[in-house]
């Protein structure tokens, strides 16, 4: 997969995508993700990127020309399954979409700031938009590198254990069990007998109760969808 985020805050990524499961996946060359910086492709001599909206009102836009020049370039290199635009007002990012965009070949994601872009981005060069919840952030980065993270993940060989994503919690609309380690008894606060048995098949049987009954608590609403 190859993955191109266009940003005013490149070094917003860094973090994120130098360590642990992101970073191996990087250097095995299963993703390849590369950041452009929106600044750059400004025409103007001052480098601008953003403006006062037309008939007035508080806050900058983003401009049109510079994210056009971006993309354009961009696109005369590869061809995009989606390109996204996080925003607060998108579509909600779940478990579902992470699923459906893990499987795409090249995705690019736009990052707001300020007001938001000129809605002529919005109409003409975005084919999805995407926020990851009910809230408002500074910008769209964090959620950017939130929808990377959950969709890099689900790329086969990613994980060591394969098997370890199709057991997440949502990936069957169900929510994982709880799980104990070493010691058997911390404290008196005792792992159940259960997990101790050796009997595999009880053992799966009490994981899969465990789970209804917490989405049941949890998460309600997750057990009549799809
Ligand atoms: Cl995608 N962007 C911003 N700025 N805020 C958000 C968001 C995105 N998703 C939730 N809140």
């Amino acid at each position: 997969m190859h993955i191109d985020i266009l940003t005013l805050f490149p070094q917003m990524f860094e973090g994120p995508f130098s360590e642990s499961i992101l970073k191996r996946a990087q250097a095995k060359q299963l993703v390849e993700i590369a950041l452009h910086n929106i600044r750059d492709y400004s025409n103007n001599k001052h480098k601008q990127v953003d403006d006062y909206a037309y008939g007035g009102g508080a806050g900058m836009v983003m401009m049109v020309e510079p994210i056009d020049n971006c993309l354009q370039k961009l696109k005369s290199e590869r061809n995009y399954d989606e390109v996204i635009y996080l925003s607060p007002d998108g579509e909600l990012f779940d478990q579902k979409l992470a699923n459906q965009l893990s499987g795409k070949k090249n995705i690019a994601f736009l990052c707001g700031h300020y007001k938001g872009v000129d809605e002529r981005v919005r109409q003409n060069l975005i084919t999805r938009e995407v926020s990851i919840g009910n809230y408002v952030l500074t910008g769209g980065e964090l959620a950017t590198a939130v929808v990377v993270d959950a969709i890099v993940r689900l790329i086969p060989g990613v994980l060591n254990d394969e098997t370890s994503a199709l057991s997440d919690s949502f990936q069957d609309n169900l929510i994982s069990p709880p799980v104990y380690s070493q010691p058997a008894d911390y404290k008196g606060w005792k792992v159940p007998e259960i997990l101790l048995s050796g009997n595999h098949a009880k053992i799966d049987a009490w994981r899969h109760e465990q789970s209804v009954l917490r989405t049941k608590e949890r998460r309600p609403g997750m057990l009549d969808v799809d």
